[in-house]
């Protein structure tokens, strides 16, 4: 069968930081990334954003014309709990009980992710996710809004890209650190995973948790032996790690030969283990933009040119693996390399590995988008994008994939964790440049009018 099932839940996702603004309003405590420099020359910070705190309620009428019967969103932990732990700030869970009563008055169900790179700086301070202090207080926080919304919210995401968050360096966690603390942080944020879901079983009846890595197929750059090599390891440094640990409960025996060879192999006490054993997701979430491509890095002298970012070539280690231009597919704007196919090639690989229902919480199309004199954006680029990946997703499903949802990035424009306001994602424009944030006006793209009609026609027509 090559239709999307009837329950199919059409989603579209935002994250807290990326969109809210209001960063230091209303009892918010700052999270790492009010604080943390931006990459690059004048991009904007995270202050004002899209000002979805403001305008939540304008964007979720807006989400419900398109018709999605899902919204993914994180809750800013530092709304909830300023400092991290303790002490509570009601305006911060009022608002999310208002934001969540809003979108089920539209007939839409929230989906929500608990933590989007947006670690408490108070808990940073105190070592963030190198102190297992951090695990307990993610703990105390997830059973905090557990309870206080698990009677409306059944579906969660525990942590968002925790494969991201270490694999790329300083940007996101907030500091470089060593290969050796990086996997303790690594087994730090997947304990307190096990901790989400596990509270979330007993706590919400019916609730449905799953993990969120960016989930990225790896290919060989060519059919040498050493590449293929070079792509087993990656598959498993990036991929099959974090959700062998989540699904399987076990430590990924490939990446564990690369954290044994590496000498960074953290602790597992047998408390952990048996945690890591009993507790398991209802599904995964699945981000994804692009494949990979990998070489052996033959050279000794072989160096990253920049900071990667892990979506695109620039990422390398040397012994192992080397990002690879892969010559058969295109890039978009931004360098990053667009792979209709390897979404398909991705969902079939998880499937084969683990069985379990999927869903699609991010993929889309960063581009430099334009509003013309009469209000229209013209994003053709965005829905060829879109259009080819659900098709994708259609094949995987006749394939055999339980695919139960598709919700791409973004709902709104928002700000790009590398690049500013500029490289937008979103169905939905936001009238502000990276300097001037202007009246913050929002406008339909030929992308929002796209969507609607494939969600009105359960994606029969793409
Ligand atoms: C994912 C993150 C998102 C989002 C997206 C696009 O890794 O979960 O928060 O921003 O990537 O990345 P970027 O903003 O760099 O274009």
């Amino acid at each position: 069968m090559r239709e999307f099932p009837q329950d199919f839940l059409w989603g579209a996702s935002l994250s807290a930081h990326q969109s809210e603004g209001a960063y230091d309003l209303d009892g918010k405590g700052l999270s790492v990334q009010d604080t943390r420099p931006r990459d690059k020359h004048d991009i904007c910070d995270f202050k004002v954003a899209s000002d979805h705190y403001h305008h939540y309620k304008e964007d979720i009428a807006l989400l419900a014309e398109m018709g999605l019967k899902v919204f993914r969103f994180s809750i800013a932990w530092t709304r909830i709990f300023p400092d991290g732990t303790r002490k509570v700030n009601q305006v911060g869970v009022d608002h999310y009980n208002d934001v969540i009563n809003t979108c089920l008055q539209h007939g839409i169900q929230p989906i929500i992710t608990l933590y989007h790179f947006d670690l408490p700086q108070t808990l940073e301070d105190l070592g963030g996710w190198s102190s297992k202090e951090t695990v307990q207080a993610y703990e105390q926080y997830c059973r905090f809004v557990f309870k206080e919304y698990g009677d409306r919210v059944k579906y969660w995401l525990t942590i968002n890209e925790p494969n991201i968050m270490l694999l790329v360096d300083k940007k996101i966690l907030g500091k470089e650190i060593p290969l050796k603390a990086k996997y303790q942080q690594f087994h730090h944020l997947m304990i307190a995973e096990k901790l989400a879901i596990k509270a979330c079983h007993e706590l919400i009846d019916g609730g449905k948790i799953g993990p969120t890595p960016n989930i990225s197929i790896v290919y060989p750059a060519t059919s040498k032996p050493k590449d293929n090599q070079a792509a087993l390891y990656f598959n498993s440094i990036r991929n099959w790690l974090y959700l062998d640990f989540s699904v399987r409960g076990i430590y990924n025996p490939v990446a564990k030969d690369y954290l044994v060879r590496q000498g960074v192999m953290p602790e597992v006490s047998e408390a952990d283990k048996a945690l890591m054993k009993e507790h398991i997701p209802d599904f995964v979430a699945v981000n994804y933009y692009s494949s990979v491509t990998v070489e052996f890095p033959e050279n000794a002298d072989d160096m990253m040119n920049g900071i990667s970012d892990q979506q695109s070539e620039d990422i390398m280690e040397r012994g192992f693996y080397k990002g690879f231009t892969n010559p058969f597919l295109e890039k978009n704007e931004f360098n990053w390399t667009i792979d209709p196919l390897g979404l398909q090639n991705t969902l079939q690989h998880i499937d084969d590995r683990y069985q379990i229902p999927m869903i699609i919480t991010e993929n889309g199309l960063g581009a430099y988008d334009v509003l013309t004199d009469s209000g229209r954006i013209h994003d053709p680029y965005r829905i060829d994008y879109l259009q080819k990946h659900l098709q994708a997703c259609k094949d995987a499903i006749a394939a055999g994939v339980k695919l139960i949802g598709y919700s791409p990035w973004s709902a709104i424009d928002l700000v790009s964790v590398h690049e500013g306001i500029s490289k937008r994602y979103g169905f939905i424009y936001i009238d502000r440049d990276e300097q001037d944030v202007r009246e913050l006006k929002r406008y339909r793209k030929d992308s929002f009018y796209w969507y609607q009609q494939v969600i009105d026609t359960n994606g029969s027509e793409l």
